[in-house]
């Protein structure tokens, strides 16, 4: 009988090889934990008309908790277990959230439940969580800003695309990894991803809707080089990315600065960066690529000011980050 590797077994091998404690694998265990309730909860709530706003009522009559409260909630719930959590950031919560006011060793910020839209078609959404470290040495410690880390201080960062049973898991310095769930919930052996440099098979993906709303160097960009390329836009951006791990190419959401109703206009992009943009630029990086933000700054060197901060992205292939940032710069 051969049996499959399970991710808890990979990440205690890793910590040992990198002599590095197992308080990680705590941490880990109550992040795939909450990946599989919320799983659970998506699968059957859309069979149960549970997937609705908060404050309208089921078909029993039991008010609806909205699908993004419930796996906030979840995912809360067992991080606060490890004890082992200073403080976290849910795209769900205005306010940070202090864990564990006495100790803990982490800082996790996390979208619980990423590509909303999604959600009344029970198609696939994202879990999508950054993970950062106190200094062990106590600098900085009681500083306002404390939580307020750049990508690049991040130790890991990573994705479920629920309700598909697919992870990917991006450790520092050692690797992006793709696992699956099998039959039994348990996941099997780790997949090394590493960009492909074929590029007949990568992929462009954006909301090609809001094109001319784009600023004049990426719109003429696009129209140079778009047909080079397949389109892939799923909407999600966990989805969106697990594809281009695989093939190759650029996702991207430009800042929006062209809005025919001004009060649209988003100059500084959609997306989050502490547990949107910085997570999958962090996979991309040990995948073998780059990100940028509509400055031509990489993403990962971007110092938050605030932790609900939003920017510009663009990540994918190295060499379609290098044609965007000079199209950014022209
Ligand atoms: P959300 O946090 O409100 O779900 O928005 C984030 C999502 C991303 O997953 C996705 O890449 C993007 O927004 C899609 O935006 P749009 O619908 O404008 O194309
Ligand atoms: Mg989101």
């Amino acid at each position: 009988m051969k049996f499959e590797q399970t991710l808890l077994d990979f990440l205690m091998r890793h910590q040992e090889k990198h002599n590095r404690t197992f308080h990680f694998l705590v941490l880990m265990d109550a992040i795939v934990s909450a990946a599989k309730r919320i799983e659970l909860y998506y699968r059957t709530g859309a069979l149960k008309d549970n997937l609705g706003l908060a404050g309208s009522t089921n078909v029993q009559g039991e008010e609806v908790m909205k699908m993004d409260d419930i796996a906030h909630e979840i995912v809360l719930h067992y991080l606060k277990s490890t004890e082992r959590v200073i403080q976290v950031v849910s795209e769900e919560v205005e306010e940070i959230i202090d864990v564990n006011k006495g100790g803990g060793r982490y800082f996790v910020y996390f979208d619980p439940l990423d590509g909303s839209s999604n959600v009344a078609h029970g198609l696939p959404v994202g879990f999508m969580f950054g993970i950062a470290k106190k200094n062990l040495d106590g600098s900085m410690q009681g500083s306002e800003d404390y939580h307020l880390r750049a990508g690049n201080e991040y130790i890991a960062a990573g994705m479920f695309v629920i309700p598909t049973g697919m992870f990917t898991l991006a450790l520092r310095d050692a690797g992006c990894w793709r696992f699956h769930m099998d039959e039994t919930s348990t996941f099997v052996k780790p997949v090394r991803m590493l960009l492909p440099d074929v590029e007949k098979k990568w992929e462009l993906s954006y909301n090609a809707g809001n094109t001319e709303t784009f600023g004049k160097n990426i719109q003429k960009w696009i129209a140079e080089n778009q047909s080079k390329y397949v389109f892939r836009y799923l909407g999600a951006l966990a989805g969106d990315f697990h594809r281009l791990l695989a093939n190759g190419g650029m996702f991207m959401y430009p800042a929006i600065v062209n809005h025919p109703d001004p009060k649209k206009n988003r100059p500084q992009g959609k997306l989050r960066l502490m547990y949107e943009a910085n997570v999958v630029a962090f996979m991309c990086r040990e995948a073998g690529g780059d990100a940028l933000d509509e400055s031509g700054t990489p993403i990962l060197d971007i110092k938050p000011k605030t932790h609900h901060q939003r920017t510009a992205l663009y990540v994918g292939s190295k060499k379609l980050i290098d044609s965007v940032q000079k199209a950014l710069k022209a």
